[in-house]
């Protein structure tokens, strides 16, 4: 036995006994509902796992890299590349004009070229691209695009904050309103109020895997790209439109993402794009890996936000009308940011009822990189700035902000429609909220950090809950739907097809335990293929959390039509009705007798009977007016929710989080093994999110913060020492995959929990102040003090001024 196989034996054995809060399978027979190991888990800590630079190269490969623009908005006056091309080991280099189809990899409007033509609109912008012998001179060519001879340039006019963007109304696509009732009569007539403003950074996918596509061409104007991406279907497809070729000649495969977070949903593209130009035109092959910094200049990354908000509410904290805009940095182009802007309308409201509402989401145009999806896809952005009203709202009205939370959650009948019309139909986040404050023991806690914060005047402890609700589906209604393929061998073993990615989320493991409980087979008998668009076409990207929900019912029609063909053909020979054959234990049973599964498909084989079969699934129920913001643009909702407590030290920001408690909804797990890992993946990225993570541009619109150096995302020792993670059981209220429910993206709204107690340690620290902390996110040490200043400052002198704290870099609660 090799250490490969002894390891997924170990684990499989930890698996047969269920930890603590796993769900007891309802079919104790499948393998749905236990907690498997990944289905690379054990590549993936050997390193054999292949990663698309992995992929042995072909002799007579090539390499790409990218010259990049030095300005954030200039004119290209003149490009002279003769440096470049006589560069040591370079072969080609590459600019707009070789490009024969269109110059564009947009994935909804055309405003992305491929290369700069004439302008540049960011600083990170590639204009060439440089193929030589060998990926380092490769680079060391591209590099000669920061020199003035090579390329230059006539700065022009740039606009680089949302802020800026807004004033000059620039926008990559009109504003989305949705309004409700009547906010503002609603706002004036309300006993209480407050208005605000809060800003929320922005955050780089950090994809341990960068972007890389590796093109290979082929006879008769083929192309073979293999390439790390969400979405194969649109790199095949935008690689054709750029070469002038129909779809049917290009085919893009992806075994496996290192990480895509959403970063690698349309942005794959560029890389897909320059790859198979390159290959085309010199008929070799060719690998472009963008190293860290350039993939940090050259890609967007989450949205940025900046809000204006307003609330009235009663003496319970109870909102009664309610007002917000949120200003989302697009970056340069359009990309996916109208759909994110109206995933972040749709997430405003969170848990909470809001009758009388007006929101409104800006897409601002910036000569910045081109933000796109990243977890959450806007739902964050939206949700978090609820969250800090609620949180003023309660220090305004003197109460646990938890008291406030729960007055304004969803409930039965009149409170329990969306703002944008869906009727809350599957809400359990009351019961959840109960069982998490219990386990947590979260009001005892809280007494105790008030008893701890008055001894100690230097370290500040924190505490908060924060509910989840977040929509699953995509919100463009046609990209719900998948396809599967899967093929059962003579000898029995059984290949699956699906038209997902597999980025580590686990979704190969689980259309895998999907299939191979639908033919009552062990996994080891189910091997899952690499994402193929010459097997399965017109797929959607692997996103909206949607992967298992999507190709595990595609994978689950496909089995179904082979498992049936089988079960009359049993039936047949063993007698009784097809419909009561039972595939399980490898065995088929029926009328007393049974038959292993592998010589039944040997049967069926002589009997010429199809043993292969695809399979397609639509989301039911989802329908959107993109005019009127209104629909059902969700299948369902997943709930969760989070209590975290940190201490933070007051003369040097700095800060711990001590303990998480986390309860979060998955439905009826698939796969509790790897849901728990999305939870806690998703909650400890979060939190990154809203505390180390800064980007940061330099006056003259360069990325800053652009390796691991300069920008800080969470490692193991951020995760706290206690971290009780544990999964609401629930089956789903609609059909899904064995009642599961999608679980990639919602928890990374948890970890408001962890903001919002630095937040508490924050207030805790003034007790005198008035009026809220005001704490920009991300929380870094500097953002802490800042807001410890302002609140010192506060509580001194009244009527509250803005002295001493940077009009951007303040949120501030005024008592309107
Ligand atoms: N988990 C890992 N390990 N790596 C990833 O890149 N992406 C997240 C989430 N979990 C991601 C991840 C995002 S943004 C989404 S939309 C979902 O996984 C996509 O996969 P699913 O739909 O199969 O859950
Ligand atoms: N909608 C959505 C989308 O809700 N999530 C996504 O990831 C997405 N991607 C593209 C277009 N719409
Ligand atoms: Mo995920 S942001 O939908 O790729």
């Amino acid at each position: 036995m090799n250490r490969t196989d002894a390891f997924v034996e170990r684990a499989a054995k930890q698996a047969e006994s269920p930890a603590e809060n796993h769900a007891a399978p309802q079919q104790p027979e499948a393998a749905i509902g236990v907690a498997l190991p990944h289905e690379s888990a054990a590549l993936h800590v050997s390193g054999e796992a292949t990663y698309t630079d992995d992929i042995a190269e072909l002799q007579g490969t090539l390499h790409a890299a990218l010259g990049l623009s030095r300005h954030a908005h200039a004119r290209i006056v003149s490009m002279d590349l003769d440096a470049v091309k006589k560069a040591p080991g370079v072969i080609a280099v590459l600019t707009a004009e070789d490009i024969p189809g269109e110059n564009n990899c947009g994935p909804v409007l055309h405003d992305d070229p491929i290369l700069a033509v004439n302008e540049v609109l960011y600083l990170g912008q590639p204009v060439f691209a440089v193929i030589a012998e060998s990926h380092e001179l490769a680079r060391r060519a591209a590099a000669l695009a920061k020199s003035d001879d090579v390329i230059r340039y006539e700065p022009l006019n740039a606009i680089l904050t949302p802020a800026d963007a807004k004033a000059a109304k620039q926008f990559v696509l009109p504003p989305l309103h949705l309004k409700r009732g009547d906010p503002d009569a609603k706002i004036a007539a309300a006993p209480n109020r407050i208005r605000g403003t809060f800003e929320v950074g922005g955050q780089e996918q950090f994809y341990l895997e960068g972007q890389v596509a590796y093109a290979v061409p082929k006879e008769m104007d083929g192309m073979l790209v293999y390439s790390s991406t969400q979405h194969p279907s649109e790199m095949q497809q935008v690689v054709a439109h750029m070469l002038d070729w129909p779809a049917h000649n290009v085919v893009c495969e992806c075994r496996r993402m290192g990480g895509g977070f959403g970063g690698k949903e349309s942005q794959s593209a560029l890389f897909a794009c320059v790859a198979s130009l390159a290959a085309k035109l010199l008929r070799r092959p060719v690998k472009l890996r963008a190293d860290r910094d350039d993939d940090f200049m050259i890609t967007g990354k989450r949205h940025d936000a900046i809000y204006e908000y307003e609330a009235g509410f009663d003496d319970n904290g109870r909102i009664l009308g309610a007002r917000v805009e949120i200003a989302l940095r697009a970056g340069y182009s359009a990309d996916l940011s109208g759909a994110v802007a109206t995933r972040a309308v749709c997430h405003f409201d969170n848990a909470y009822y809001l009758s009388d509402v007006d929101i409104v989401a800006l897409c601002c145009k910036t000569n910045t990189q081109s933000n796109t999806a990243f977890r959450g896809f806007g739902g964050p952005q939206g949700a978090l700035v609820m969250e800090v009203m609620l949180d003023s709202i309660a220090r305004q009205l003197n109460h646990d902000p938890l008291d406030v939370r729960l007055a304004n959650y969803y409930g039965i009948a009149e409170r329990d429609t969306t703002p944008y019309g869906q009727r809350v139909e599957d809400n359990i986040i009351a019961a959840l909220t109960d069982d998490l404050l219990d386990s947590s023991d979260y009001r005892a806690r809280r007494a105790a950090i008030a008893e701890f914060n008055a001894k100690s005047p230097v370290l500040k402890r924190g505490l908060a809950f924060s509910p989840v609700k977040f929509g699953i589906s995509f919100n463009v209604p046609f990209l719900n739907q998948a396809g599967a393929l899967v093929h059962v061998y003579k000898d029995g073993s059984v290949l699956v097809n699906h038209g997902g990615t597999e980025m580590g989320q686990g979704l190969n493991t689980k259309v895998a335990q999907v299939v191979a409980n639908e033919f009552g087979l062990p996994l080891s008998r189910v091997r899952v293929s690499a994402t193929d668009t010459s097997k399965i076409a017109n797929t959607s990207a692997t996103a909206a959390s949607t992967g298992s929900d999507l190709n595990g019912k595609a994978a689950e029609a496909a089995a179904r039509t082979i498992r049936a063909r089988l079960a009359e053909l049993v039936a047949k020979q063993l007698g009784g009705n097809a419909g009561d054959v039972r595939f399980a234990n490898g065995e088929v049973t029926v009328n007393g007798g049974a038959m292993p599964f592998d010589q039944l498909v040997g049967a069926a084989y002589l009997a010429r009977v199809q043993l292969w079969s695809d399979g397609f699934y639509a989301t039911p129920k989802v329908h959107w007016d993109a005019k009127t913001l209104t629909g059902h643009p969700f299948y369902y909702f997943a709930y969760g929710a989070a209590v975290s407590e940190v201490v933070i030290d007051t003369l040097t920001g700095e800060w711990k989080l001590l303990r998480a408690d986390v309860l979060h909804d998955a439905g009826q797990s698939i796969n509790p093994a790897i849901d728990l890992g999305q939870v806690e993946g998703g909650f400890i990225q979060g939190m990154g999110w809203l505390t180390t993570e800064e980007l940061w541009w330099s006056r003259d619109g360069r990325l800053m913060t652009h390796a691991p150096s300069t920008y800080k995302i969470p490692a193991v020792n951020d995760t706290p020492a206690a971290f009780h993670v544990r999964l609401y059981q629930n089956p789903n209220a609609e059909p899904t995959v064995f009642r599961s429910k999608a679980v990639g993206e919602p928890p990374l709204l948890l970890p408001f929990s962890v903001f919002l107690a630095i937040r508490d340690a924050i207030a805790a620290a003034v007790p005198s102040a008035q009026h809220a902390p005001m704490l920009r996110a991300p929380a870094t040490p500097e953002a802490i003090l800042d807001a410890l200043d302002a609140l010192h400052a506060q509580s001194a002198s009244e009527p509250a001024s803005a002295q001493g704290t940077s009009k951007e870099a303040t949120t501030s609660d005024t008592n309107a």
